[in-house]
């Protein structure tokens, strides 16, 4: 994986310290209320930084609450964790605001990444639509996670696949935001479809580092 930028320690004497760090960039996406905040905060090893806002009902005109009635607070800038890989690579994931009146974050939040994670509440998949757009246009390599909803139907990957319209090559995973496990497995198919898109365009993937 081509890291975004490389740190080098501090010098202080031992071996480990002197060693190169890594980092990369993830960006996590999607419409109002599909759980990136969730999503983050599951995998993080740091608390997470989450700039939540309450949905108070001045608001509700613009922060529909009836999409997810569990729901009483909103991002209104960016999700922020961490997560080490072994002693060499960290991976920093940033989440979106998810309501369309945010958008103006998204290039911010997506500066420098590597690639995304699109999730996606199957009762709502038009909300995807944009956010699809977005990296699509920016050339940003990403991945779709279909979030575990109770109300939402179960749709096969290649269902979702037809129904987004989604390029072959591009990877629709399930997942459950609030399980650590399942958010590391989403992430690394990411990182897996950005080493195959790597190995089989280089000059491209060398140009987002
Ligand atoms: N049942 C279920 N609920 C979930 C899941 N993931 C998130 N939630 C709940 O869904 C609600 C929305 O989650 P958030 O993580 O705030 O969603 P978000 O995408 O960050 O929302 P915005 O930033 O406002 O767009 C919260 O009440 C979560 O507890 C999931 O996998 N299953
Ligand atoms: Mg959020």
């Amino acid at each position: 994986m081509t890291s975004s930028h490389t740190n080098s320690s501090p010098t202080t004497g031992t071996a480990a310290s002197t060693r190169a760090t890594q980092s990369a960039k993830i960006v996590i996406a999607g419409g109002f209320g599909v759980g990136k905040t969730t999503f983050v905060g599951a995998v993080s090893e740091i608390s997470p930084l989450s700039t939540e806002a309450s949905m108070t009902s001045a608001a509700a005109h613009q922060d529909d609450a009836s999409k997810v009635d569990t729901k009483t607070s909103t991002t209104v800038a960016m999700d922020f964790g961490r997560i080490a890989v072994g002693e060499e690579i960290v991976i920093y994931l940033f989440g979106t605001p998810g309501q369309n009146r945010f958008a103006f974050m998204w290039d911010q939040v997506s500066l420098g990444a590597l690639g995304a994670v699109i999730l996606v509440d199957t009762a709502r998949l038009a909300d995807s639509h944009a956010p699809i757009d977005y990296f699509e246009s920016k050339g940003l390599p990403f991945v779709i996670a279909t979030n575990k909803f109770d109300h939402s139907p179960v749709g096969s990957p290649v269902q979702v696949r037809e129904a987004l319209a989604l390029a072959p090559h591009v990877p629709v995973v399930q997942v459950d935001a609030r399980e650590r496990s399942s958010v590391k497995e989403a992430l690394i198919t990411l990182v897996e479809h950005l080493l195959v898109l790597q190995a089989t365009a280089p000059a491209s993937a060398a140009a987002m580092a």
